[in-house]
């Protein structure tokens, strides 16, 4: 069976939403990194960098929560990752938006407000958070414009983009962040809220 070694962030959430929306059965294998589990010989012979989520299947390791999304639509035969070229390259454009933009910049506020305090390793950095509100706002505007035009992130099927991009959105309510002006990426947001795969994906943190 499928193994997901992960902890309570956005990059692992990604992973179990997927794998849940895919149903594909998997075991969550918790890897404390407050304890820095991450950091023992055995987990950096599954991940040399250290880092979650990795997943073990048939006996092999993958890291990058980019190429397991892929891996895990690809060995479904999923809709969610399209045969059509085009429209897989769709997908993956906007996964790569969100992991080298929106999600980056979403990302960079969730490790300065939330993870610092918690991990109690320092003050916000002030310059690094005003970047990101900057450049978040900008690209939500981009971003709410696109879903005035179609249902899904990626076009009006659902796809492995709308998971992978709820879960950097989804910082945005423990940022408190308002959704005021981007109107339609909340009713994007609540309808991939409401979905039963996140709230099984969820319950292995609660
Ligand atoms: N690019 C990687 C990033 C993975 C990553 O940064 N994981 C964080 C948790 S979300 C982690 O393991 N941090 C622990 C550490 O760096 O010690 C991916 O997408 O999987």
């Amino acid at each position: 069976m499928l193994k997901i070694y992960g902890f309570n962030t956005q990059n692992n959430k990604k992973v179990l939403y997927i794998a849940e929306e895919l149903k594909i059965p998997y075991e969550f294998i918790s890897v404390n990194l407050m304890e820095r589990e991450n950091r023992s010989k055995d987990f950096l012979e599954m991940n040399p960098i250290g880092k979650v989520p990795v997943i073990e299947h048939e006996g092999k390791y993958l890291f990058e929560s980019g190429a397991i999304c892929r891996y895990l639509g690809d060995i479904s035969n999923s809709p969610l990752l399209p045969l059509d070229k085009f429209e897989r390259a769709q997908v993956d454009q906007w996964m790569e938006f969100f992991t080298n933009h929106l999600g980056r910049f979403l990302n960079t506020l969730y490790f300065e407000k939330i993870l610092k305090p918690i991990f109690k390793i320092g003050e916000a950095n002030v310059d690094s958070c005003n970047e990101a509100e900057k450049f978040s706002s900008i690209q939500l505007k981009v971003l709410d414009k696109e879903l005035s035009k179609r249902s899904y992130i990626a076009s009006d099927e659902i796809s492995l983009a709308d998971f992978y991009a709820y879960a950097y959105i989804e910082q945005m309510d423990v940022l408190k962040m308002s959704f005021d002006n981007f109107p339609n990426v909340l009713d994007w947001k609540e309808r991939i809220r409401t979905r039963d795969s996140i709230s099984r994906a969820q319950r292995h943190f609660n």
